[in-house]
């Protein structure tokens, strides 16, 4: 079951059929523990309506979106070498072994986008990347109800200065993606699940790359444990799950990239640079 945000209501696709939902508030609707049961038993007295055709909104309230990083062996290496020269690489690896994992703020509501929007590059950076994450919806009790698609962009240049920079290579206005729905779901998603970024430039692909869930390094529940670890959501919150696709590096986003990012069985995330 998919549940999507327009500014106008929410709406539940099942089957292929989409349901308009009541006037739950969304800060309320996705703090339920039983979203899934809610939203399943709520669908008899939701109206049918014909596909979402409103503009498809993040699927985010108030909630903070948190980030881990070094989850999957590849960003683990491509971080160790992006940092080698300023002596920082080291931390990489340290923090892949670890028990405790890597947990960062990375975004507030104001600087996250949804599908069809437009992603930032930071205008003192020259080397960027989108980081395509499987990301989850978190209640305030600490439960997984759903899944979504994230977008963590990256100024490879600032991290690689200085680990010391990560903030500022993370976190700036639309500096992140969510949507283009959540998929809610309290089982996990299968490991086999694929994650897949497609990088068109003038209509062209300019990079494809794809990992799955196999690769990533961490439990979403041990994750999810260190986050709620002394600190308290409120509204629930989100939480990136690392990447496990770094594109090579000579390659850097320009304005006017589209950025295409496909878990199923969530869907396609699409943003453009700009
Ligand atoms: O350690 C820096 C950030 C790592 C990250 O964002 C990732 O691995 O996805
Ligand atoms: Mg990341």
């Amino acid at each position: 079951m998919k549940l999507y945000r327009t500014a106008v209501a929410y709406f539940v696709e099942q089957g292929s059929q989409f349901y308009r939902g009541d006037d739950t508030a969304w800060d309320v609707l996705v703090s339920r523990d039983d979203l899934a049961d809610f939203l399943t038993s709520s669908l008899g007295k939701f109206t049918p309506v014909a596909p979402v055709t409103t503009e498809i909104q993040a699927p985010i309230g108030s909630q903070e979106v948190w980030a881990a990083g070094v989850t999957y062996y590849r960003s683990r290496d491509a971080r160790m070498e992006e940092a080698k020269s300023a002596g920082g690489g080291d931390f990489y690896d340290r923090v892949y072994s670890a028990e405790r994992p890597e947990l960062f703020m990375k975004a507030t509501p104001h600087r996250v986008v949804g599908t069809n929007r437009k992603v930032a590059i930071r205008a003192d950076s020259k080397w960027n990347v989108p980081e395509p994450e499987l990301t989850l919806l978190i209640t305030p009790s600490g439960k997984i109800t759903g899944y979504t698609i994230g977008n963590d962009m990256s100024s490879r240049d600032i991290e690689g200065e200085n680990p010391l920079y990560l903030p500022q290579a993370k976190v700036y206005d639309r500096s992140c993606a969510l949507g283009p729905c959540i998929f809610v779901s309290p089982a996990p998603l299968p490991r086999a699940t694929e994650i897949r970024l497609d990088i068109l430039r003038a209509g062209k692909s300019e990079f494809a790359g794809a990992t799955s869930l196999e690769s990533l390094k961490r439990d979403p529940a041990s994750l999810v444990e260190y986050l709620y670890r002394s600190n308290s959501f409120p509204s629930g919150c989100f939480l990136l799950t690392g990447t496990g696709i770094v594109p090579p590096d000579a390659f850097t986003l320009q304005a006017g990239d589209e950025i295409r990012i496909t878990i199923p069985p969530i869907g396609t995330l699409v943003n453009q640079v700009g």
